[in-house]
């Protein structure tokens, strides 16, 4: 750990004692996720070195951009669109909220029985444990689910943080609502950055975002292949790099990845052997440093495919590259955007089952794993429909309802593997009949 890092996270006022211990148990935690898988792309060098010193290379990036004169912006959900933000000369980042270490902490404002993404994220807070929190001039909320926009109130008492209302359904009315907010939204960023949005920037920006989820594509692309050439455990990682590496840097190193990919495409080369059970997952967002699901999935025998998530193809099926001849259009383009992202928050939303058949057929799947968070409201009430779906269209599925804590691993790798067995048993008996 380099000194250079440490005085920083003392200058950002980071609880090091408890930081230590959070340091120290990341590698264990990913030798224990990533350490067995063979034939890992060379290309996961960089996304592995950018894990590895988490809280240091881009801290500091970000800590000689706002010496620069930058300000850093740090958001919690694909609805907060980095164009604009960019557009107005700040950083985005989005923060972690996905490790059970921070959930005590954040228990201590929070009730016990609400879904560990939401505690995990104000326990960073609260904890003092998280430099991308500490850095950031202003924390972007959003009024998805409810736990979350009351948490977003908690968190405003210890840090600036400004909340983008989102509304609850699609329509026309909802949709004119939604880009008063992001106008608001903007009006906020100029004030806080001094610098005014125009359209030739924002056109540059979106352009920008374009181009990152374009080599995200790529990546999903080449998963549609048997034997698949990336393993469901670094595709995720990918992923979840994308919400705070400096973007163009990211399509670069995303873009070599698909190039190194589409060629093992072309040989036949795979991490898994051809015939390896292929799973979509779909449900909540999987926010670094969650591995668990395609970690028990490929440890017992499967192999990921895609997931139907916000740390998936619910954030790059969206596409930017917003183009217009004035603010107004290009806001409402952006809102257009974004409302095509279906969350669970929104109602109706059968469009996300419609996601998930498509892209079960897509990816060539064998069955669909729905896993939600625990106690998350839209998403486990939302599996109803979906499953009613599915077994409309036949397709296996397995509902787990998991939690950030490994007291659930073992009872999951037992429901894993019966679904596993079975559509091993039931391709069997396909090919028989
Ligand atoms: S657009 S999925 S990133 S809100 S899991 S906190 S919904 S109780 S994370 Fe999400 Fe934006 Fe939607 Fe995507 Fe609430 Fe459920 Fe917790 Fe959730």
């Amino acid at each position: 750990m380099s000194e250079e890092n440490r005085k920083l996270w003392q200058e950002l006022g980071i609880n090091m004692e408890m930081h230590d211990q959070l340091i120290a148990a990341l590698p264990g935690m990913f030798a224990g996720a990533f350490g067995k898988l063979k034939n890992r792309p060379e290309g996961m060098k960089y996304f592995n070195m950018v894990v590895g010193d988490i809280h240091g290379i881009r801290v500091h990036e970000l800590a000689g951009k706002k010496k620069a004169g930058s300000k850093v912006v740090a958001t919690f959900c694909v609805y907060v669109p980095e164009d604009l933000t960019w557009s107005a000369g700040a950083e985005q980042i989005g923060l972690c909220g996905g490790a059970h270490f921070t959930v005590p902490a954040g228990e201590e404002h929070l009730p016990a029985n609400l879904c560990p993404l939401i505690k995990s994220s104000l326990g960073f807070k609260v904890a003092r444990v998280c430099p991308y929190t500490q850095i950031s001039d202003l924390i972007v909320g959003e009024t998805t689910c409810d736990g979350k926009k009351k948490m977003f109130e908690i968190l405003g008492t210890m840090q600036p943080t400004y909340t983008i209302v989102l509304p609850p359904a699609k329509d026309k009315a909802s949709r004119d609502l939604f880009v008063q907010k992001l106008k608001e939204y903007k009006d906020k960023l100029e004030s806080l950055t001094g610098k005014k949005v125009t359209v030739e920037i924002l056109t540059e920006k979106s352009r920008i975002l374009e181009e990152k989820k374009k080599a995200m594509r790529r990546i999903e692309n080449v998963r549609k292949n048997d034997p698949a050439p990336i393993s469901g455990l670094d595709a995720l990682l990918v992923n979840q790099v994308s919400f705070y590496d400096d973007p163009v840097r990211f399509a670069q190193m995303t873009n070599q990845l698909a190039d190194e990919l589409e060629q093992r495409v072309k040989k036949g080369d795979g991490v898994y052997p051809k015939g390896t059970p292929r799973l979509l997952v779909s449900g909540t967002p999987q926010a670094i440093p969650f591995w668990k699901i395609p970690e028990i999935v490929e440890k017992t025998g499967g192999v990921v495919v895609a997931e139907e998530s916000c740390v998936g193809t619910r954030y790059t099926s969206t596409k930017a590259g917003q183009t217009g001849q004035d603010l107004d259009k290009l806001l409402a383009g952006i809102a257009d955007r974004l409302l095509e992202t279906h969350c669970a928050c929104f109602t109706p939303n059968s469009e996300r089952a419609d996601d998930i058949v498509r892209l079960f057929k897509e990816y060539k799947a064998n069955g669909v794993i729905l896993s939600n968070l625990q106690f998350c409201g839209p998403y486990t009430v939302e599996s109803k429909l979906i499953e009613n779906r599915l077994r409309k269209e036949k397709i296996p599925f397995l509902r787990l309802d998991v939690d950030y804590s490994a007291e659930d691993a073992g009872q999951l790798k037992t429901r894993v593997q019966a679904f596993l067995e079975m559509l091993k048993y039931s391709g069997r008996k396909n090919e028989r009949d």
